[in-house]
């Protein structure tokens, strides 16, 4: 399949320059102004348009089993609607139960996520600690292309862990060259606060913000941080939320510490309001983890992202329909956690951030693609406009606008936490290697056609631990046997 994309602006995470691309055999063949099209190439005219990396979703949860319901969106329709608005690669993640093996979670989700339209990958997420998870965690990363393991601090009782599976888990992850991502907030603190609120009488959905505050978040994310300072090990952040964790963040940064942090579109422009509606479906169709929070907190993310203190965009896509959010009808901590927003991500990073100024099309780049690439190891294979990339790509249209809705969304959920949102800035040709999925409102996702996104393990530390620095650096080292320094 050949596919020449003429006329356009390529707009890469480190400069904008007018060229064409063509793709051939699902990669990026040649890159440069008038080429000639190949005899039977399919022909994009991208004028007045621009040519990115293709979009990646560092966080999406498509079919996953949680709080007694299957999230609505499977994998399928969920990369179907991902290329629709631009993005062409997800990682998802494989949830072993607690006590259960990793390796046989990995190989559930790589069954569920052979329908992929787009390409995919997975964390794999550490819910207990034994010899076997650490057997198991080398295996993932040594036969099966994992290179990143997620960590619940959050939904005690069920996928929580505790500081002592952090320690042993993250430092497992160093000594294997992978990284780890956490959900940072305070699952002890949520739990005491939720009995509080439920004994109070306070059921509804405007209860889960008020047992998940600010601070539950910030406690967690400086913890976490701690943690990896103490193991010299390196962290990703997932959706954070807060003024607060973005600031622990910056300062572990700014000291040096290999601290990312990830922030959901939806975090960005949706605020706390949303759980004072008098309706009890539009409130609890909000009801996600962490929760959206007062509009200073949000001013606070952008900064973020402009600062480079965050360094990622994701959606967390974890759908449920108005009848499973009604599970937790009576009992607001019965309510499925989770929103929507794959489809719509890049618009309104689009809208919200470059249009407004906040984000330069490179910096959007960044954050919606190639710093996501980099960080997982798979750039640039992903997450670049280069020869020899797959060629996954999406002409962009800065001047066309939309109105984003549940009634026109290719999501597979009755909600759009966007509802009645105009923005501007939207996916025109959507390209997954090399094969045109998405073109001018016609969507030509074909199931199964996305391939499983090995990542590779990073180099072993060369950097000592705060304690193998510590013992170093002390004048009183313990001497071992025949006064030999450890
Ligand atoms: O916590 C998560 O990331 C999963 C369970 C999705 N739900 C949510 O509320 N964020
Ligand atoms: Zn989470
Ligand atoms: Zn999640």
């Amino acid at each position: 399949m050949t596919l020449l994309i003429q006329g356009g602006t390529v707009v890469t995470a480190e400069h904008s320059f007018r060229a064409d691309v063509l793709c051939e055999g699902g990669i990026v063949a040649s890159i440069g102004p008038q080429l000639d099209p190949p005899t039977g190439a399919e022909i994009v005219d991208a004028g007045g348009m621009l040519v990115m990396p293709g979009g990646i979703d560092p966080h999406t949860h498509m079919e996953l089993p949680f709080m007694g319901t299957v999230a609505s969106e499977d994998f399928y329709t969920g990369t179907a609607a991902a290329a629709a608005g631009g993005t062409t690669t997800i990682i998802d993640f494989a949830i072993p139960g607690p006590g259960t093996s990793l390796v046989e979670a990995w190989r559930e989700w790589r069954r569920k996520a052979e329908k992929s339209a787009t390409d995919y990958s997975l964390h794999v997420a550490v819910t207990w600690w034994s010899e076997q998870v650490a057997e198991e965690m080398a295996t993932l990363t040594r036969e099966h292309g994992v290179n990143s393991f997620k960590h619940f601090m959050a939904y005690k009782g069920a996928l929580m862990v505790d500081d002592g599976v952090l320690l042993h888990s993250i430092g497992r992850a160093l000594e294997l060259g992978a990284i780890c991502n956490v959900h940072a907030e305070n699952g002890d603190a949520v739990a005491h606060l939720q009995q509080q609120l439920l004994a109070a009488g306070i059921t509804g959905p405007e209860g889960h913000p008020l047992s998940r505050p600010a601070a539950v978040e910030a406690e967690a994310a400086q913890r976490v941080i701690a943690i990896a300072e103490v193991l010299g090990a390196p962290v990703y952040i997932v959706h954070v939320s807060t003024a607060e964790a973005t600031e622990a963040i910056a300062r572990a940064r700014s000291r040096g510490q290999r601290v990312y942090g990830e922030v959901l579109a939806q975090h960005l422009v949706i605020d706390e309001s949303v759980y004072r509606s008098p309706d009890w479906a539009f409130a609890a169709a909000h009801v996600m983890s962490p929760p959206f929070r007062a509009k200073h907190h949000q001013q606070a993310l952008w900064a973020g992202l402009a600062s480079g203190s965050l360094q990622t965009t994701a959606t967390d896509h974890c759908c449920f329909c108005a009848p499973q959010k009604a599970g937790g009808r009576d009992d607001f901590t019965r309510i499925p956690n989770g929103t929507g927003g794959i489809e719509d991500r890049m618009s309104v990073l689009w809208h919200h951030g470059v249009r407004q100024g906040r984000l330069t099309p490179s910096e959007f780049v960044r954050v919606t693609s190639t710093n996501t690439a980099q960080i997982f190891n798979i750039h640039p294979r992903k997450g670049a406009v280069a020869v020899g990339s797959d060629a996954d790509l999406v002409v962009w249209d800065p001047q066309a606008s939309r109105t984003i809705s549940a009634r026109t969304h290719h999501q597979n959920v009755d909600f759009n936490v966007y509802e009645g949102m105009e923005v501007t800035g939207l996916a025109r040709h959507t390209v997954a290697r090399g094969a045109l999925v998405w073109t001018d409102g016609d969507l030509r996702a074909v199931r199964g056609a996305g391939r499983y996104v090995d990542r590779p393990c990073f180099a072993p530390p060369v950097a000592a631990s705060l304690l193998q620095r510590s013992l170093s650096q002390s004048t009183e080292v313990p001497r071992g046997p025949r006064g030999v320094t450890p």
